[in-house]
């Protein structure tokens, strides 16, 4: 299998504001910084690096949950609302940049209230803003301002994309973000600690999720071939991969900010993307929520190494396999 013809482009998103913890935001460093972008190019692949989409305000790094940093709640008590929103408004409108370069997108985050922009990014580069999403996580990330526990806006990315859902969410004075999702245009792995709303939003519009419990069951090569054969991506209906590392089991990618155990291994993940490689039309891929200030610096290079790993493997089929 060559690589060659292959064009990539990687962006950082070093946006913390989705959540309440701080390092995050350097997500993107820590991934560059084990040598991905060179491995890649080891490997054939014609790989540009787009450098980060820069917050802009210059307090990013404060602690999100910082008495002195107002929180700008939403209309349905979503923290940093605006923030949130207007960051992936420009997120999105770079993503689409990469796209129209030829390349696949690669993002890494940040937390993952970016895949707002990623996903709005890649659906409305393409001529009907069709793609199909297999969201990757041990959490539906579907709640809205109101079913949400939190207020964290990494909790709710999906529910944005979804035009069911849509109108429970308040947009910028524009219209940001436009969903492009109908119901059978998103799948789920990975799912072990979803809220009771989100439970509800999954069941009434028979959303297709595979939790954990279904992955003991079927194993993860059945489970990820029912998914993308649900999806069934196609060229003008292309792959979204939005990979969550906390999908991974803490033990594989401790430094995280919501590690909830019973996960996947680092090897039934790299099922899930070279699978997804494998049958090709992928047109994006997220990475987010690694956290390297969480734990010990060996945490925090594990996990990032874990994220190069599905990295690679979604976009070469692996390189150790
Ligand atoms: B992540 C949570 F309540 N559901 O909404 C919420 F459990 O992007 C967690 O998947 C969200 O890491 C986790 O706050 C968001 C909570
Ligand atoms: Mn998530
Ligand atoms: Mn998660
Ligand atoms: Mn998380």
């Amino acid at each position: 299998q060559s690589n060659r013809g292959l064009r990539v482009g990687f962006l950082g998103a070093p946006f913390n504001k989705g959540q309440r913890r701080v390092g995050v935001s350097e997500g993107p460093q820590a991934v560059k910084d084990t040598g991905i972008i060179t491995s890649l190019q080891d490997l054939g692949v014609d790989v540009k690096d787009y450098g980060d989409v820069e917050p802009d305000n210059n307090n990013n790094n404060k602690p999100t949950d910082d008495a002195g940093d107002s929180l700008h709640l939403g209309p349905n008590g979503e923290r940093h609302f605006e923030a949130v929103l207007t960051y992936n408004q420009r997120l999105s409108s770079k993503v689409g940049e990469v796209l129209k370069d030829g390349r696949l997108c690669v993002t890494v985050g940040g937390d993952h209230s970016i895949a707002i922009g990623t996903i709005h990014g890649h659906a409305h580069t393409n001529p009907e803003h069709q793609v199909v999403v297999l969201w990757v996580d041990a959490h539906a990330d579907l709640n809205s301002g109101t079913t949400s526990p939190s207020g964290n806006m990494h909790g709710m990315p999906a529910a944005f994309h979804i035009t069911n859902l849509s109108s429970r969410h308040a947009k910028l004075q524009d219209g940001f973000p436009q969903p492009s999702l109908a119901t059978i245009h998103l799948a789920y792995i990975g799912l072990r600690d979803v809220d009771k709303g989100e439970r509800a939003f999954l069941d009434q519009l028979g959303i297709v999720n595979y939790g954990m419990r279904d992955v003991d069951r079927l194993g993860m090569r059945e489970v990820v071939a029912r998914c993308l054969d649900h999806l069934s991506p196609s060229t003008t209906r292309p792959l979204h991969v939005s990979f969550d590392i906390d999908a991974l089991d803490p033990l594989e990618a401790p430094s995280t900010g919501t590690p909830v155990r019973g996960g996947l291994t680092l090897r039934e993940g790299l099922v899930v993307v070279q699978e997804a490689w494998a049958g090709g039309h992928m047109g994006a891929l997220d990475l987010v929520e690694v956290n390297p200030h969480l734990g010990t610096p060996t945490d925090a290079a594990y996990t990032a190494h874990a994220a190069k790993e599905i990295i690679m493997g979604a976009l070469v089929g692996g390189y150790s396999q």
